[in-house]
Parts: C-alpha cells; structure tokens; sequence
C-alpha cells in the first residue's frame, strides 16, 4: 500500500476506508490531496477483494473545500496545465466500484461536491453542507451548480449558491441530498454497515446497475431503458446469474464471485 501525507487508507476486506486527513486545515482539498486520492481511488479499483469504498473525515470537517491559500495565488493557466480538480471529479464520478461517503462537521464547496460525486451519503446529526464559493469571489466548480441542482430541485440549490449559507444533515435529509442521518458516534459505522450489505451483493451487477442509475441524470429516457435493458440482458451470461437465482431455488445464501 502507498504511503500518503493527506488521506489514510485502509482495507477492510471486502471494503476499503479512505480517511481524508488534513485536520488542521478541516481537511481542505489540496492538489496533493487530490492526486493521493486519484492514486489510491486506481489502486483500489484493480482488487477485485474490495468490492465498496467508504470516504470520510473526521467529527469537526468531512471537507471544508478546496484549499482557498492554495488557490489564492493561482492563474486560470495553472489550472489548466494541472486540470486543478477535474482528474478526481472524474475519478470518483465514473468509478467502478459503490463509493459512501461518511459526513460529519463541515462539507463544504468541492467537500461538498466530492459528497454528491459518491453514490450514496451518510451524516451525522449536526453535519453542516454548503457551497460556500459565493462569498470568497467564485461559485462552484466541481458540479456544485449541476449536481445540487439535480439532487434538491432549482429553488434550493439557488438559495445555497447564492447566499454561500450552509444547511443542517436534517434538512439535507428532507431535501434528498442525504440518505440518512444518524447520531454523531455512528455516522462512519453506519456507512460501513451499508457499504457491506452493497459487497455481498455481485459485483458486476453492481457496476453495470450503479452506471445505469447515473445514466439516468445525462440520458434522455428512452435511452436510458435501452442501456438498463442491454445491461440487464448481459447479466444473463454471468455466473452470479447462475448462482444467485439457484441459491434462491435452493433457499440458501448466494455466493458471488464477480464472474
Ligand atoms: N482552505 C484552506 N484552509 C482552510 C479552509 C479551506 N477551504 N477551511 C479551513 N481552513 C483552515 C483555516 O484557515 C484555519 O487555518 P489556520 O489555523 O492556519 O488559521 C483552519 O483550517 C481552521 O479553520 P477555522 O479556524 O476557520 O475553523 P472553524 O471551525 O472556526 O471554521 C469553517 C471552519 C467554517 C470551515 C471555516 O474555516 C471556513 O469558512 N472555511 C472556508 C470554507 C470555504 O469557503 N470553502 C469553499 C472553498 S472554495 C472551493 O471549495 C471550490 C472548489 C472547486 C473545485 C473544483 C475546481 C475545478
């Protein structure tokens, strides 16, 4: 396993934890953070033993964002050359494997957008979102306006845009930004309880299910339907097929191999 300055990983076979770990800055996003994370994201992604990730941080900060000393003095051509954040967008948005996140303190700007580019969020009670851009001269950049905008409707994802305020997990909850909100010494338990009801499923139904639901926010419909239909189809030549209707016939446990 690589050795890294700004997260921590960890494999807990069949998932694996990915700790974002500059708590002195809330866990600010740095470039390097970043490029450990794509590092560790493609490490991941080639073991077939782990089958779901949980990122988190810590009580006080998932992520306060992108590091604002870190940008300050930054040209649209640093950005450019370095593609800033645009590799982890990437990355965590088209990954292969279920991706949790675990959110607790604040979750802010691209922390915030890091959140919504995993496929489903935890929070503990208390856990403050926002996308605070607005107020330091900037907006969103990371699918801030478009992911928000998907997941709470116009009128909300505009107010938080706007007005850089941040919402309490509850109403993040009762907005559809959450999945659930659980007490504060829970919210890392409670994703990996998730995480490992998703890793006895097979992985390959997994992958091609979790690529059908984001086909959902860029397909019109009809071709969304054919996508699930096509993939649905292919599932037929699986082994996990085999397996998983003969253990139900069987009354007994599947057990998938991701074949
Ligand atoms: N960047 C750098 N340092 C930060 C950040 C940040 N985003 N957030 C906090 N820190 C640092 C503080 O400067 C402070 O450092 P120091 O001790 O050296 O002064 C330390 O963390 C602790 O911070 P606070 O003392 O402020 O702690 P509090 O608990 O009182 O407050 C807050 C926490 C509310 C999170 C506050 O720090 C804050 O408002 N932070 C900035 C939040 C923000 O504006 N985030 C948006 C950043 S911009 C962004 O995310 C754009 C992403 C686009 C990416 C895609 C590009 C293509």
């Amino acid at each position: 396993m690589a050795e890294y300055s700004t997260i921590i990983v960890k494999e807990e076979t069949p998932l694996a934890v990915i700790t974002l770990n500059r708590p002195e800055a809330r866990n600010a996003l740095n470039m390097r953070m970043v490029t450990e994370l794509v590092d560790a994201l493609n490490g991941i992604e080639k073991k077939d033993t782990i089958r779901c990730v949980v990122i988190t941080g810590n009580d006080r900060a998932f992520s306060a964002g992108a590091d604002i000393k870190e940008m300050e003095s930054m040209s649209p051509i640093d950005m450019v050359k370095t593609g800033h954040f645009f590799p982890l967008w990437d990355k965590v948005g088209h990954y292969p494997k279920p991706v949790i996140a675990a959110l607790s303190g604040y979750v802010l700007g691209g922390g915030l957008e890091l959140a919504m580019s995993c496929d489903i969020i935890v929070a503990a009670e208390g856990t403050k979102l926002g996308q605070p851009e607005i107020n330091i001269g900037v907006m969103p950049g990371g699918g801030g306006t478009q992911r928000l905008t998907r997941a709470v409707g116009k009128y909300k994802a505009m107010e938080m845009i706007l007005t850089g305020g941040m919402i309490p997990a509850e109403q993040a909850h009762a907005l559809g930004l959450v999945n659930r909100v659980v007490p504060q010494e829970a919210y890392l338990e409670e994703a990996k309880r998730i995480a490992l009801e998703i890793a006895s499923k097979g992985p390959i139904a997994l992958r091609l299910a979790k690529e059908a639901v984001l086909k959902a926010e860029e397909l019109p419909l009809s071709e969304g339907l054919e996508f699930e239909r096509k993939s649905f189809y292919l599932l037929f030549s699986s082994e996990d097929k085999k397996e998983g209707m003969k253990a139900f016939t069987e009354k007994r446990k599947p057990e998938f191999r991701g074949a």
